[in-house]
């Protein structure tokens, strides 16, 4: 951190170009990259600059604590069963960095691949599993089409009787599919790039980000102080607008809050992940014994860390039709995050229009899946200053372009 003239001039410039006899002069960066946010893509991403290209001379910087934001908020599932080729290969690339990643970072994440299975309720729900299971069985990806009794075979409390309100009509399931310890994945990621020389900072909330006359970006303000830095990634799931909008770069998204929730423990009942779009929800059990279950986000635009109730109970409604034997279990504890979301429900990773910005946001309601892919492929992105191949199709320029990478139903969750 630095408070030099140069920072106080800076600041006193607004953040916007300073004259060009001081630029001159401007001292070597305190930090070759600084990255806005310690979730898990953001922690990821300075454990591989730090491991795969050298680059030890990072700052984590983070409003709250690590993992405090949808990385430690979320239902932890992990796939990689979305629709089109590029997205195929990032989630995938993504899977199997999770099959090694507690021997890569010697942190048990505790992933657990048991399956994902995605019910069909109706005809049309039917035609998308379907054509889902197609594509990636096209991509080399495992995905295969259950009927209702091979979905109640593989998922015993899984009602699925002529009496259900929502009836079971078959399933689609990738049982590479999984899911993971949320806090872990940030925990081992922290602590494997801390090792190697990372400075993580948390309660460090940036407030504003400095360019040069050029318009290159030179640095950070934050409520700790100034910070100059080579390069900034913002990888900030949530308030990604507000804090490009500090370099001047309109994003594409909106944010809404996600809840999700969790019984009180009981003994193992759920051995795999169950989602349904339709009826708007999502289960499965922790480690711990409780049922951890999502619904889908609110229908308005917010920064609340806490979703409508009215979702909530639609959600549980859903899991009592489809799960009768769950119905007399109690809440334990419920919470929300914020989830930034793009038109076409795909991420954003890559360059900016500002020279030495990156950006890694978007994944909306899906991102803890992609943990992994994401820190690695855009570690190579920030550290070459050019796309990695697996993320160059999701540009922020694809929406100039008109190249959306459409995955609404692979998405899984109602918007
Ligand atoms: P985060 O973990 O949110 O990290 C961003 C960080 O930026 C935060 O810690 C925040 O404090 C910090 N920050 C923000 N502004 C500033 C600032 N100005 N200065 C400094 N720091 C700042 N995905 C799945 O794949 N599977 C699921 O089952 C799943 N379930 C979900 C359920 C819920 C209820 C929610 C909310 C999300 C779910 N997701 C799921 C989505 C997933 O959680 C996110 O996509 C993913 O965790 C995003 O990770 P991240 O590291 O980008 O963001
Ligand atoms: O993307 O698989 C997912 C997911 C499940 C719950 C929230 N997101």
């Amino acid at each position: 951190m630095e408070f030099s003239l140069f920072s106080l001039v800076r600041q006193a410039f607004g953040g916007a170009a300073w004259p060009r006899q001081w630029r001159d002069a401007e001292p070597k960066p305190a930090y070759d990259v600084v990255i806005v946010g310690a979730g898990g893509h953001g922690l990821a991403t300075a454990y591989y600059l730090a491991k795969e290209h050298g680059i030890r001379d990072i700052a984590v910087l983070d409003k709250g604590w690590l993992g405090g934001g949808n990385t430690g908020r979320n239902t932890t599932i992990i796939r990689s069963n979305y629709l089109r080729d590029e997205s195929a290969a990032i989630y995938e690339h993504a899977l199997k960095l999770w099959e090694t990643l507690s021997q890569d970072l010697n942190y048990n994440v505790m992933y657990s691949p048991r399956g994902v299975m995605m019910l069909a309720h109706n005809e049309h729900d039917i035609r998308v599993f379907k054509r889902h299971v197609h594509a990636n069985r096209l991509q080399g990806i495992d995905n295969e089409w259950l009927t209702a009794e091979q979905a109640k075979a593989f998922c015993p409390p899984l009602h699925i009787g002529g009496d259900a309100r929502y009836p079971v009509l078959g399933a689609a399931l990738q049982r590479r599919g999984g899911v993971a310890r949320h806090d872990a994945v940030a925990w081992g990621y922290a602590r494997a790039a801390s090792a190697m020389g990372v400075d993580i900072v948390q309660n460090c909330e940036v407030t504003g980000i400095f360019r040069n006359i050029e318009g290159a970006v030179t640095g950070v303000d934050t409520t700790r102080g100034t910070i100059q830095a080579g390069k900034v990634a913002v990888v900030a799931a949530g308030h990604t607008s507000v804090l490009m909008g500090m370099a001047g770069v309109r994003m594409p998204l909106e944010s809404f809050p996600l809840q999700a929730l969790v019984s009180e423990p009981v003994k193992p009942i759920m051995p795999c992940v169950v989602m349904s779009n339709t009826v708007h929800a999502y289960i499965s059990q922790s480690d711990k014994g409780e049922l951890v279950i999502g619904a889908g986000t609110d229908s308005y635009i917010s920064y609340s860390q806490a979703g409508g109730l009215h979702i909530a109970s639609h959600t549980l409604a859903a899991v009592c039709e489809l799960f009768p034997s769950f119905r007399r279990l109690r809440m334990l504890r419920n919470w929300g995050g914020i989830v930034d979301v793009t038109p076409d429900r795909s991420p954003i990773v890559g360059l900016t229009p500002v020279p030495g910005l990156f950006v890694n946001c978007g994944w909306g309601t899906g991102g803890f899946k992609a943990t992994p892919g994401s820190g690695h492929v855009f570690a190579a992105t920030v550290a070459r200053g050019e796309p990695h191949p697996i993320a160059a199709p999701f540009s922020l320029d694809r929406f100039r372009t008109g190249h959306p990478i459409d995955e609404a139903a692979a998405a899984a969750v109602s918007h």
